[in-house]
């Protein structure tokens, strides 16, 4: 069965649901978005002080996330990246499983292609189920969110129980708009700030 009918779920849109995730923000979580359209999104759901737009370095979204809800337990932090980088450094679902932070939820974007380079197809398309990967991995709170309200179902299962969680979407290609600086320092300060560590 390829991944598409198993997924079964409806094709939603990344800034939509970066919207409705910030939304249900309440306590300054750290949001991490990672390489391209994912911060582009995140950027475009409204600036806040506990966000980081990743530059640059694809796949290290979920590794930065990680250090940051290490660092601060009390503090929930979500990663949104997008399938492709996620691919590129696959080996950061085991370490998340075996270190298991209570307070940290991944969401992929899975728009099974590198689309800001060119769109080429990920292996996401046709055979690689990321949710799968990551129950595999050990992460076990991992689910495809099916629909909008579904995903906001799961959001705020991880505000509340424990994780980690994994949270895996089917998204369309739109291109994200907003554009964060392209100032590795200013990010890194103003995040920095908004954790109150500086
Ligand atoms: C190590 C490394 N390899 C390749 C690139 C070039 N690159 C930047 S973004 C990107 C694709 C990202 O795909 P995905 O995470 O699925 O996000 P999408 O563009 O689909 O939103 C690639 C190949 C890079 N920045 N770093």
């Amino acid at each position: 069965m390829s991944v598409q009918a198993r997924f079964g779920g409806e094709v939603m849109n990344r800034l939509d649901l970066t919207k409705r995730l910030i939304a249900l923000l309440t306590h300054d979580e750290a949001v991490v978005g990672g390489i391209g359209n994912s911060n582009f999104d995140l950027m475009g759901a409204g600036h806040r002080p506990q966000n980081f737009y990743m530059l640059g370095s694809m796949g290290m979204a979920v590794p930065i996330g990680l250090g940051v809800a290490l660092a601060q337990p009390e503090r929930r932090v979500f990663v949104l990246d997008g399938d492709g980088s996620l691919l590129m450094n696959l080996n950061c679902l085991p370490t998340v499983a075996q270190v298991a932070p209570r307070n940290l939820t991944i969401v992929v974007w899975d728009n099974s292609a590198y689309q800001i380079t060119g769109v080429q197809q990920t292996p996401t398309a046709e055979r690689t189920d990321l949710v799968a990967v990551a129950q595999g991995a050990g992460i076990l709170n991992a689910e495809w969110a099916k629909a909008e309200e579904h995903f906001e179902q799961l959001v705020e299962r991880s505000l509340t129980e424990d994780g980690p969680h994994f949270i895996g979407v089917r998204v369309d290609q739109a291109p994200g708009q907003a554009r964060p600086e392209r100032d590795p320092v200013i990010l890194k300060d103003r995040f920095m700030r908004g954790l109150g560590v500086k």
